[in-house]
């Protein structure tokens, strides 16, 4: 019986902890661009903001949703569009760090399911300390991704 107990008050503790919160972490707005059901990589995007007053680090993302996940960077090099993998995302003390269309971002690799607009995607994320799963939401990408430069509409809904 108590182990049962036990089992179930930690379930609840689980439950009960916000989604989109690592104590001074807080994430707004993640949303991923529906792309076409053909699509193998999606693009993720959302605005992390660090209430601590030390930088923290992004040093892996990964989704039951997903075969894996990178982090990139679009840049123009020489006058071309060019996506950089990027090891880690710092996210600065006090500050944020926006993930956008032609800017740093997520690449979401080999999709498990067909996503639609609306559809919820669970992310983990871990930091240089700590982890903490957020929900991002799919949306028709519509009039946002215009400004993408992801390099030959690779980011998934950039038109
Ligand atoms: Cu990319």
């Amino acid at each position: 019986m108590l182990t049962t107990f036990k089992r179930l008050t930690f379930l609840l503790l689980a439950l009960s902890t916000p989604l989109a919160q690592a104590d001074h972490l807080q994430v707004k707005n993640a949303w991923i661009p529906e792309a076409p059901p053909v699509s193998q990589v999606l693009a993720a995007y959302m605005v992390l903001e660090n209430r601590h007053d030390e930088d923290t680090k992004i040093i892996a993302i990964e989704s039951p949703d997903f075969g894996s996940i990178e982090m990139h960077q679009s840049k123009e090099v020489d006058g071309i569009a060019k996506m950089l993998p990027q090891k880690t995302l710092t996210i600065p003390a006090q500050g944020q760090l926006e993930l956008k269309p032609g800017s740093y971002h997520l690449m979401l690799f080999n999709p498990k399911r067909k996503l639609r607009d609306g559809d919820k995607v669970e992310l983990k994320i871990s930091l240089d300390r700590g982890s903490f799963s957020i929900i991002a939401r799919v949306k028709k990408a519509g009039s946002i991704s215009r400004g993408m430069k992801c390099g030959a509409g690779k980011c998934g809904g950039g038109k």
